[in-house]
């Protein structure tokens, strides 16, 4: 059947919300290896997920494309040939779309259906969803595969509808492009994004007013094209690739120096955090194991990256306010970038401290700070996403009893494990608040998640049972124990970071991602389940006697004998 002349309304095994990197395998591992019933729906009018919508100039992702992929096939990761060490948005969306095809994942996948409402019928077993579409669809479970940037954060700034001039947030940047080329462009915010967009931006415009609240530490990325040696021995070497991701916390290819930057002497540590700056990426942060456990030892790379940027920049009062120092360095989410401090040197660039020079206003002309108006024709905003909870809420979920989650997370998100909300049946949550998700890379997080769902739904099939829901004291465990795990780092040093939902006004000030690291995650969801899914309460309802379960229906699957 052709994609989109599907219908709608139909009972489904499952589905699936969001056609990203989760969305895709989820669809990919229950239908294929499960073989259940699967239709994921995705608001979008393509498949990619954050890659579908953030397009703005100098989108690239900050992990190596040989770990930003799947890794659960060996023919996907031995066919595709990446060309640069980070994939720009363009290749990761070919990559993305790639895969839907080689897998044939698009005639389950309805494009253009934006989730309204989910509601949890107790009665029938079944999560009704609605789409802003006027679709209805049921499924015994329901995937959130909705990310956990995307949900964009637009500061209500007076006067903004007023401005007479275009504006674009990077994370729904719009598919034709913005016209830059001769303009005066300001961009507002300076965390990953920001700092990706500025040099582009400031090629192609007129003039760049970079709008900064706080300063950020960034490392040179030194993207380049990968050489075919390269690519070879990523062909040849999955598994070792793979051993090293899923030792290391964050799930990157690389582990960090187990030695103490506070063991080495001065000059020796200078070295090494020069041969870091040189190598660039992500990797810096690894250059000593205590970077994000020891202030005293977080302080040298910190000084580190503050003397280069005094280096890099030639005006001296530009460089004093660029230069953080209300946090420590990768206690928010590390930036890193080409050529982000560079690009001040530039005539056509002007950077307004917006702690000393605050906004007062966005008239029809441009942005007036106290010191006077600054004018534009175009106004990007790079401030962030409603990051983790933010894609959730708004799909505005109605669990058990008329629960809402707004109403079950209104003091800041619980869930066991990050993939399972108390009073909210049959529902996972791929890469949900309370699970390594953004502090790891993300595609080995989604695997990992996908997974212990695929085995779970497969185990409950095999024991005949269809109903699964997180237990409160589960959750409530779960919840000291992210807390005790940010704790035990610097994260939580650093007040404007969106990991504690800082940068919304209003929003619940909780660490939510698990900062305990991603192996020991993984071998924490390996136990819940060898444990026949401790903390969960599993049941099987009257539909499976009345012969119209997913679970026992031996024709189901492959594997289902
Ligand atoms: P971030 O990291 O949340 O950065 C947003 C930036 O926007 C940051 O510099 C904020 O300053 C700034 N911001 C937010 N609201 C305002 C207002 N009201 N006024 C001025 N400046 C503001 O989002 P990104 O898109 O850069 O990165 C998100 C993730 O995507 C990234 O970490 C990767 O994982 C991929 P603040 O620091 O809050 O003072």
């Amino acid at each position: 059947m052709p994609e989109g002349s599907m219908p709608a309304g139909g009972e489904q095994d499952v589905l699936v919300i969001g056609a990203g990197f989760s969305g895709l395998y989820a669809l990919h591992a229950l239908r294929d290896r499960l073989g259940l019933s699967v239709t994921v729906l995705e608001a979008a009018d393509g498949v990619g997920g954050t890659w579908h919508w953030n397009r703005y100039p100098g989108a690239r992702c900050d992990s190596e494309s040989h770990s930003y992929c799947y890794a659960f096939s060996e023919e996907l990761w031995r066919e595709w040939e990446w060309t640069e060490r980070y994939p720009g948005h363009e290749e990761i969306r070919r990559y993305l779309n790639w895969v839907a095809d080689r897998l044939d994942l698009r005639r389950d996948i309805r494009l253009g259906r934006r989730v309204t409402e989910a509601r949890w019928d107790e009665a029938a077993g079944l999560w009704r969803v609605a789409t802003e579409q006027g679709e209805r669809h049921a499924a015994r479970f329901l995937i959130a595969a909705v990310g956990c940037l995307s949900s964009a954060n637009i500061p209500a700034i007076e006067g903004l509808e007023s401005f007479q001039g275009r504006v674009a947030h990077t994370g729904e940047w719009p598919r034709e492009g913005v016209e830059l080329a001769g303009r005066r462009v300001g961009l507002i915010g300076t965390g990953s994004t920001g700092i990706q967009a500025a040099p582009v931006i400031a090629e192609q415009a007129a003039h760049l007013t970079v709008f900064q609240r706080t300063p950020n530490y960034s490392v040179p990325a030194r993207n380049a094209p990968l050489s075919p040696e390269f690519r070879q021995w990523v062909r040849e070497n999955r598994a070792e690739i793979l051993r090293v991701m899923h030792a290391t916390p964050n799930g990157h290819p690389f582990a960090a120096r187990d030695q103490s930057a506070l063991e080495v002497e001065p000059a020796e540590r200078e070295a090494l955090y020069e041969a870091a700056w040189a190598r660039g990426g992500m990797q810096f942060r690894a250059t000593f194991r205590d970077i994000l456990t020891d202030k005293a030892a977080n302080d040298t790379a910190s000084d580190f990256i503050r003397r280069k940027i005094r280096e890099i920049v030639q005006d001296p009062e530009t460089a004093r306010k660029l230069t953080p120092t209300d946090h420590p360095y990768a206690a928010k989410r590390p930036p890193i970038d080409s050529g982000y401090f560079e690009t001040f040197n530039r005539p056509n660039v002007t950077l307004v401290d917006l702690r000393e020079d605050p906004i007062e206003r966005i008239t029809p002309r441009g942005v007036r700070t106290r010191s006077g108006e600054h004018a534009l024709d175009v106004l990007v905003f790079a401030t962030g996403f409603d990051a983790l909870t933010g894609p959730l809420l708004r799909l505005n979920l109605t669990g058990r009893e008329g629960l809402t989650l707004a109403e079950a997370w209104r003091e800041g998100p619980r869930s066991w494990l990050g993939l399972a909300v108390p009073g909210f049946p049959n529902l996972f949550t791929v890469t949900g608040p309370g699970s390594p998700s953004v502090l790891t890379n993300m595609p080995v997080a989604i695997e990992q998640h996908v997974e212990w769902i695929e085995r779970c739904l497969r185990e409950m099939r095999a024991r005949g049972l269809d109903r699964i829901e997180a237990r409160a004291e589960a959750a409530a465990r779960w919840g000291a124990e992210v807390n005790a795990a940010a704790q035990a780092t610097l994260l939580p040093m650093a007040a404007s970071s969106w990991y504690l939902g800082a940068n919304v006004p209003g929003k619940p000030r909780v660490f939510m991602p698990y900062a305990g690291g991603m192996a020991r995650y993984r071998a924490l969801c390996e136990e819940v389940a060898a444990k026949g899914y401790e903390g969960f309460a599993l049941a099987r309802s009257a539909r499976i006697d009345a012969g119209r379960g997913v679970v026992p229906n031996p024709a189901h699957g492959p594997d289902a004998a």
